[in-house]
């Protein structure tokens, strides 16, 4: 990892030096370390931060509402957008290589520990973007090829699922959160895109209700009677033939009368132009989700304080 003293950051990030210094000592933006004779310096990392942050100002975020947001959140949606380059995926792709070909004939022994291995030496974020949700596809590609087992890729995908439900329960359930209720809807079972949500949706302080996937309309309706949510987030894999779609539109759109409604996913992609004209709101990709939640918790904070 390299680090920069802060003229060469304000000459990577093009700010001034007095801004870089007002963003760390006002808000907490950057964490510089300092060197043995105190000067600050930069991991790569930060100075990614800065441009991430110049760039989201650019785009008509205020400083204020960065620094709400806080450090750690900055840095993990800045992962999330910023798109891996093949140099940087490289060593994963070695990685699932080499889990793949511990898959057959299987062993067991030698997959955990290479996965275990991997996941736990980078950011958890990092490690859902790079390793699980490519594994996920790489292992589900393999079954649709019909080049694996069924139960091999069960032994996968419930290890995935595993890993992130156990990062997702250690955080504390914020029951004074925005609510939001995340599942697939009837017909949907390609349920990882769905967790990978409410995971993220959870390290932002939601109180996540999960429902997981095939999660009938009727059932739907009457759980958000229930919990009263303030989103209701859809993860839609498939994409569905024409009078599918019309169907399951007529439901969202019925769903999105009382409550707010997201969707996301291949399947919600698909129905791109059809979407415009209703009150559901597509969310094309992980980084839209995280400003669509920091927006939320924004006018959730707002209420609480009025
Ligand atoms: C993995 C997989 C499976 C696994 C599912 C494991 C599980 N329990 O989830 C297995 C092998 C079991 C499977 C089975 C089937 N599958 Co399958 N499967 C796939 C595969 C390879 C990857 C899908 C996936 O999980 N992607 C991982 C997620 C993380 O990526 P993603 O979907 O792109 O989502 C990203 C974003 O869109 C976002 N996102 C997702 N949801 C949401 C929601 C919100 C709100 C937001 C903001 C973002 C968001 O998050 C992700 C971040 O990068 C795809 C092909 C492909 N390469 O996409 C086929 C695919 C989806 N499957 C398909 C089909 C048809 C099936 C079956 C119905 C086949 C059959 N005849 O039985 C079955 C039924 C499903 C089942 N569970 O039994 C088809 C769907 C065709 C279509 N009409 O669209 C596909 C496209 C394969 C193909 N080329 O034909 N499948």
């Amino acid at each position: 990892m390299n680090t920069h003293r802060i003229h060469r950051v304000a000459k990577l990030t093009g700010l001034s030096k007095d801004v870089i210094r007002v963003w760390e000592r006002r808000y907490g933006l950057v964490k510089p370390s300092r060197s043995s004779n105190r000067y600050r310096e930069y991991s790569d990392e930060e100075v990614a931060l800065l441009r991430f942050v110049k760039n989201q100002m650019e785009q008509g975020a205020t400083i204020g509402s960065l620094a709400a947001e806080g450090h750690d959140s900055l840095v993990a949606r800045m992962r999330i957008a910023t798109p891996v380059s093949p140099e940087d995926q490289k060593p994963h792709d070695r990685l699932l290589d080499d889990l793949m070909g511990s898959l057959d004939p299987l062993d067991k022994a030698g997959f955990e520990r290479r996965l275990n291995g991997a996941v736990a030496v980078i950011p958890f974020e990092e490690a859902v973007q790079r390793i699980l949700l490519p594994l996920q596809r790489r292992i589900g590609e393999l079954w649709h090829e019909g080049r694996l087992s069924i139960a091999v890729e069960h032994y996968v995908t419930k290890i995935i699922q595993q890993k992130l439900f156990s990062v997702m329960n250690q955080l504390p359930v914020n029951e004074f959160g925005p609510r939001i209720l995340i599942a697939c809807p009837e017909g949907e079972t390609h349920e990882i895109g769905a967790q990978a949500v409410a995971y993220i949706a959870a390290t932002k302080g939601c109180h996540v209700y999960y429902l997981g996937p095939n999660l009938p309309f009727s059932d739907l309706l009457t759980f958000c009677e229930k919990i009263t949510p303030d989103l209701v987030l859809l993860s839609l894999t498939e994409v569905k033939p024409e009078a599918a779609a019309l169907q399951q539109l007529q439901e969202l759109e019925q769903l999105a009368t009382r409550w707010s409604v997201a969707v996301g996913g291949q399947g919600a992609r698909a129905m791109g132009d059809r979407l415009r004209d209703t009150k559901i709101e597509l969310l094309d990709d992980l980084t839209a989700l995280h400003s669509r939640l920091m927006m939320l918790l924004s006018t959730h904070r707002a209420a609480a304080r009025s």
